[in-house]
């Protein structure tokens, strides 16, 4: 679209919207100060740079080989500074424990310390974003048992406890020297196939090993430790230790966050409704927002009902300053940098519509009994012009408009990614 025609456009949607009582430049900077976490492994299939030529386990699963993975340190900050080149908005970088810069030398989950995670800190002031941390209970000899914190030898629990207790302390120094809180988020793969029996003695035990690392106490100015439950995983299909219930009951005792994935949940039960339930009880949210097509949690985010139905609850509820959005999914059939560009556009074209609903509006019809009335607007805020809205806020940002940013992409390929060898 050409400039001119989208600045009319756009004068055109901003009238609409304001006939319904909505200030569109205020929507505008609303989705301007949302800042998504980018989560770093969708680039590199979860592989990391712990170990060359290592595998994934730990019940998630990469499926294709589209080429262009990024293999190096260097080839991951030169696909995220392109994908972040390519979507309006100030965001945030996600790492895992196993993307630490090890220059050459292996060092161990219960050996890991700040300054393997220096250059990215660097790096991070340098592209001017700020960065969240994971702790990788994944792919390592020591949990293809099955089972690390909860497992039934305490040598076993107790590298991982190390591990958990490092990595806290290097997301700490990643808060302290960005002057702003770093969420990490603590996942882990423990469960098993098949019918397990010892179901309460290995919750005890990650209950247990949790109490006992996080004794150490972090200021929240510098740390956000957030827990993140599943369902089943591949391999863990009849027993998950961090089970939904488990680390609702553990954050709510504690007085923590709670993250919640949006593929982590039976396939017709939704994360949308659960955040104006579970912000009665825990002080903030952080959310794996990703996409479950039937049993796999982790396909590219897209504008779904659900997307929408997320985003419009984290605005209603008037708590957005308390939920955190960050992505996960890996998709390695496909351009990878396509699918972080199309998964982070849609998000902010999700909460944009969320921003530029006359909720006050739609409320009054509520008080009054007029349901109908509540359900028409609501049709019609579908077929609003926030698209033009959206384009307009990527122009004034200065970032491809539209579907500009395809080209763009299929530029870096053949340049870049194709040459990946
Ligand atoms: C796995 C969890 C977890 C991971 C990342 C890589 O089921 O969703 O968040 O996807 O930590
Ligand atoms: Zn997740």
């Amino acid at each position: 679209m050409k400039e001119e025609q989208l600045k009319k456009a756009y004068e055109d949607a901003k009238a609409q919207y304001a006939s319904l009582g909505v200030d569109v430049e205020q929507a505008m900077e609303k989705l301007d100060n949302l800042s998504i976490s980018i989560h770093c492994w969708q680039a590199d299939d979860v592989l990391g740079f712990e170990n060359p030529g290592g595998g994934l386990s730990g019940g998630i699963q990469t499926t294709g080989n589209y080429p262009g993975r990024a293999r190096t340190i260097e080839e991951l900050r030169n696909d995220l500074e392109k994908v972040v080149s390519l979507v309006p908005g100030t965001h945030r970088i996600s790492l895992h424990a196993i993307y630490g810069d090890f220059g050459g030398e292996f060092v161990d989950r219960d050996r890991i310390e700040p300054k393997h995670f220096q250059s990215w800190i660097d790096w991070a002031k340098k592209v001017g974003v700020k960065l969240d941390f994971n702790s990788t209970f994944f792919s390592h000899p020591k949990s293809e048992s099955g089972y690390t914190m909860s497992h039934f030898d305490p040598e076993i629990r107790e590298f991982w406890k190390e591990h958990l207790r490092r990595c806290r302390r290097i997301a700490a120094e990643m808060g302290r020297q960005q002057g702003d809180p770093c969420v990490h988020n603590i996942w882990l793969p423990d469960g098993e196939k098949d019918k397990t029996v010892s179901r309460f003695a290995h919750r005890q035990l990650l209950k247990e090993a949790l109490d006992d690392v996080l004794s150490e106490k972090i200021s929240t100015d510098y740390l956000k430790d957030c827990m993140e439950c599943k369902l089943f995983g591949i391999g863990s299909e009849s027993y998950v230790v961090g089970s939904h219930e488990f680390y609702m009951g553990y954050t709510v005792k504690n007085n923590m966050m709670l993250t919640l994935d949006a593929g982590h949940f039976h396939p017709t039960e939704v994360i949308s409704d659960k955040i104006s339930a579970i912000l009665n009880f825990v002080p903030e949210l952080n959310l794996h927002v990703s996409r479950p097509e039937r049993w796999d949690s982790d396909h590219v985010v897209i504008l779904t009902d659900e997307l929408m139905a997320l985003s419009q609850e984290i605005i209603r509820s008037g708590q957005a300053d308390r939920v955190h959005v960050g992505l996960d999914y890996f998709d390695a059939a496909i351009n990878r940098l396509g699918a972080y560009v199309v998964g982070i556009r849609s998000t902010q074209k999700a909460m944009l519509q969320a921003f530029l609903e006359p909720t006050e509006k739609l409320r009054e019809f509520e008080k009054q009994d007029k349901n109908f009335q509540r359900m028409a607007y609501l049709e019609e805020l579908k077929s609003m012009p926030w698209n033009t809205v959206y384009n307009y806020y990527c122009l004034q940002k200065k970032r491809p408009i539209g579907d500009a940013y395809i080209n763009d992409i299929q530029e870096y390929e053949d340049r870049v990614t194709s040459k990946r060898v």
